[in-house]
């Protein structure tokens, strides 16, 4: 079974987070030599990474883990407690599957992966960590999440501050005290939002620093008994087929009625009714057109800000809070947990820095145009180097050297978002391009592809497999032909591959699959049906 007893293994995996465990699962159970090289001490990735307090699933605990495509055993053996498992579940839920398999064997901690070049004369890869140590193999598989390469604010001082201050994804493994303490948090993302409701609960006194709000919307979390676990287990069938079916993987299906199409009242029933049921179905089973509809979206983004009106008591506040710029949906929406109502504590405190600018972190606090906070710690959750970032971290090269970085300067290209031209041998899990949304579905698609692609090289005896140019600019057309017409295309966020705090990436970009999850499944399955004849094998 073994490909080349000169190289250290068959196959590398860079990441131990969902994608690296499920991969070094499907490489033993091929008979491979593989093994996962990992930065953190232990396993999970995104969850090993960002413990802040508050952290949680957005999606339902039972459509985020792994199917039986993965094991039925593990779907019969593990239960979630909450609808939207919090980070400490999913840590506990990452170990799980690796202590069931004994998947921590061929897993190795503590090591950084500083490069990875591709070996002409052997047809292999070799990586390099940060202490020097060396490996080789055949075949590379990344999994290094989309999310993975945290960005600290470009503001003047921010190593300057005395005082406590944190990343939210790189959180410190006790749990931080904020009781009688001042704090502020820079970021009102995804992160922040679930961030601040929580700090909130125990802080003396909380400062919130907003430069962008967002639609944030209710996530209507709630502890699953024993007994409502079982429904939901018995229900497994239909949920997977729900998200397979679905557009990007979720259990939800959009209504395809036009918005303008449904008189004003019934629209207003509708919007009610979705406003009180769990997580995502507010996005995911509206009206599909008010992702492309500026009409139909303004109508929704209305609806919202009502909402917020409502539940904010002070009306300068409540509007501060409003999107302006940028509709509903056309960027990630976060899902809170009386987020809104923390404004209406008296301890908290909402700052526009879009109007007041923060002008530097000084040694005690934050200083802006006409302010200065004194603050005993700082909590930046201001996002990522997202998707490519991740890359771009690496020094990834290819044939004859080329470097991953210089192929990508105008933006991904793959093929498939599982290739790149010039880099034989090497499979991305969750690459630029590849199917999004609910994203461990999207993983376990992507793990399964690439275990069977493994296998197939190994049975034909292939060494070198790859993609070619011609696949690159088919692949790169279709995903951005998938993009139009989509308003979130217009905005600034990591999806369009903005962060104001990197120079280079201020310019907007297609840096994800917006095709259907369906659709893309479609033209994987085909590549792999044919024998994978649309790549360049030898
Ligand atoms: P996001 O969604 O990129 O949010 C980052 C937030 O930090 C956002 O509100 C930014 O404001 C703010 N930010 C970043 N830099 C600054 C500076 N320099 N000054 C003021 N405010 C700043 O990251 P998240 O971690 O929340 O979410 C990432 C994904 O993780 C999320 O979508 C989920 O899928 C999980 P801006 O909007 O740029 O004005």
């Amino acid at each position: 079974s073994e490909m080349n007893q000169e190289l250290d293994y068959d196959v590398l995996i860079i990441g131990a987070g969902l994608s690296g465990i499920y991969s070094i699962y499907k490489m033993r159970q091929l008979g491979l030599r593989a093994k996962v090289i990992e930065a953190a001490s232990d396993v999970g990735g995104t969850w090993y990474w960002n413990r802040y307090p508050g952290a949680r699933f957005d999606s339902e605990s039972y459509s985020y883990n792994f199917s039986s495509k993965f094991s039925q055993e593990l779907l019969d053996e593990w239960s979630w407690s909450e609808h939207f498992a919090s980070q400490p579940e999913t840590l506990r839920y990452c170990e799980f599957i690796c202590d069931k398999f004994d998947l921590r064997r061929d897993m190795q901690f503590d090591t950084r992966v500083v490069s990875a070049h591709f070996q002409d004369d052997t047809n292999s890869w070799r990586l390099t960590d940060e202490k020097g140590g060396q490996y080789t193999s055949r075949f590379l598989i990344t999994c290094i999440g989309i999310l993975n390469n945290y960005t600290l604010p470009n503001i003047p001082g921010v190593s300057n501050f005395k005082g406590e201050s944190f990343h939210t994804a790189r959180w410190p493994h006790e749990a931080v005290n904020f009781k009688d303490k001042r704090v502020g948090v820079i970021g009102t993302g995804a992160t922040g939002i679930q961030a601040i409701q929580e700090i909130a609960k125990t802080a003396g006194h909380l400062t919130v620093f907003q430069r962008t709000p967002n639609w944030s919307m209710p996530l209507r979390n709630e502890p699953i008994t024993p007994d409502a676990m079982e429904e939901i287990r018995s229900r497994y069938p239909e949920i997977f087929q729900t998200c397979a079916e679905s557009w990007a993987g979720f259990m939800y299906i959009s209504d395809k009625r036009p918005t303008l199409s449904v008189s004003a009242e019934e629209r207003e029933r509708f919007w009610e009714e979705l406003y009180a049921k769990r997580g995502f179905s507010k996005w995911l089973s509206n009206f599909a057109d008010i992702n492309t509809d500026k009409e139909a979206n303004a109508l929704f983004s209305e609806f919202v800000a009502n909402k917020i009106r409502e539940r904010v008591k002070d009306p300068v506040t409540a509007e501060t809070l409003i999107p302006k710029c940028h509709g509903f949906g056309t960027k990630r929406v976060p899902m809170e947990s009386g987020y809104f109502e923390t404004y209406n504590q008296p301890n908290v405190r909402l700052v526009d820095v879009k109007k007041d600018p923060i002008e530097c972190v000084t040694e005690t606090g934050i200083q802006t145009g006409v302010e200065n906070f004194e603050l005993d710690v700082i909590v930046f959750a201001t996002g990522f180097d997202a998707i490519t970032g991740s890359f771009t971290a690496m020094d990834f090269r290819g044939v004859k050297g080329v470097k991953l970085s210089d192929r990508w300067v105008e933006g991904p290209r793959t093929h498939l978002g599982l290739f790149v031209e010039g880099f034989p041998n090497m499979t991305m899990v969750m690459g630029p391009h590849q199917m999004f949304g609910n994203i461990p579905r999207s993983i376990e698609y992507a793990v399964g592809w690439v275990a069977r692609f493994i296998e197939f090289c190994r049975d034909n005896g292939i060494t070198f497999a790859g993609t070619n140019q011609e696949n690159v600019l088919k692949w790169t057309e279709h995903v951005h032909s998938c993009a139009t017409g989509l308003l979130a295309n217009d905005v600034d966020s990591w999806m369009t591959g903005i962060n104001k705090n990197l120079a280079h990436k201020q310019k907007r970009i297609i840096a994800r699959y917006q095709g259907s999850a369906p659709g893309y499944r479609e033209r994987a399955e085909d590549v792999a049906s044919r024998n994978y004849v649309d790549l360049v094998l030898a």
